[in-house]
């Protein structure tokens, strides 16, 4: 096994490993530190059962059953995002063809399930790119002026906001429940690794709706400019999926986002949220 960084980003990819087969130890606590210190990883090529993805799920943490329950695939761990429909006409999975914007997943809970992977099966001839950024690197070169107004910021995130409000059938999401389920909850919006002592930025725009003590134009001026300064081109690992490819990265630490794709392609990926150790990794604390 190898881990090498992919064209000078902050992404590692894991080359040489067949993840069907049990990974020894030290190939795992490789693979972990790695996570740890990119937040993204990469291994391309892989042919996974659900049963492998579970396992490979165990290997970096606990997975977590998602709560939209309509996504769930044969094993409940693993959820399907696609365009496809069953013969009914029923969607298969969540999310559709559409594009989603940069944002980092369960920001909105008082306590997030921060690990994830993707696992390509079908992917479309165009679109349907995914692109992440890493919320270290953009902490660790915030211009000062921008690192002084947001060190010590608190930020509300809301689970409303970040859906508009909206129950959306087509979507296949059971909105109006976890809508119920989800107050706004406060984090603070610069968290700090455990063990290394590393900080991190943690915005999701169309989910943060405010920042306390500011007034709401400063607050939105700052998220806006800590979002145009962390998504800066240069920042963006895009990846080319290949079916076969599993991208795992870490909620609390990088932002992602996805192009649309013509609904005329078929695209189908798997994904799985995991628990990952708090003793290692940033669990987005929840501010008083
Ligand atoms: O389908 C993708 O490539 C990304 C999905 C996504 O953004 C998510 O699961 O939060």
């Amino acid at each position: 096994m190898r881990i090498e960084f992919v064209d000078g980003s902050f992404v590692q990819e894991v080359k040489d490993l067949p993840l069907w087969e049990p990974i020894g130890e030290g190939d795992a606590t490789a693979i972990r530190n790695a996570y740890l210190d990119s937040g993204v990883l990469v291994f391309r090529r892989q042919a996974l059962s659900e049963d492998e993805l579970l396992a490979f799920g165990n290997v970096i943490g606990a997975p977590e059953l998602y709560a939209e329950a309509t996504w769930r695939s044969t094993l409940p761990e693993v959820n399907i995002l696609s365009n496809l429909r069953d013969q009914d006409g029923d969607m298969l999975g969540g999310l559709a063809n559409k594009p989603l914007t940069w944002h980092t997943d369960q920001s909105y809970y008082a306590t997030p399930v921060t690990g994830c992977f993707l696992y390509g099966v079908e992917l479309p001839s165009e679109g349907g790119m995914t692109s992440w950024i890493s919320l270290f690197e953009a902490y660790e070169n915030l211009p000062s002026e921008l690192a002084r107004a947001v060190d010590g910021a608190i930020g509300t995130f809301s689970f409303k906001a970040r859906v508009g409000g909206a129950t959306d059938k087509e979507d296949n999401h059971d909105r109006a429940k976890r809508l119920a389920e989800t107050p706004d909850v406060k984090h603070p919006l610069v968290n700090v690794a455990p063990g290394t002592g590393r900080r991190a930025l943690f915005i999701d725009p169309n989910t943060v709706t405010g920042i306390d003590g500011m007034e709401q134009d400063e607050a939105e001026d700052l998220l806006d400019r800590l979002l145009a300064h962390a998504t800066k081109p240069t920042n963006v690992y895009d990846h080319d999926w290949g079916p076969g490819d599993l991208v795992l990265w870490d909620n609390a630490t990088v932002l992602h986002k996805r192009d649309g794709f013509p609904n005329t392609c078929n695209r189908m990926v798997k994904r799985m949220i995991i628990n990952l150790d708090p003793t290692r990794h940033i669990i987005p604390p929840v501010a008083p």
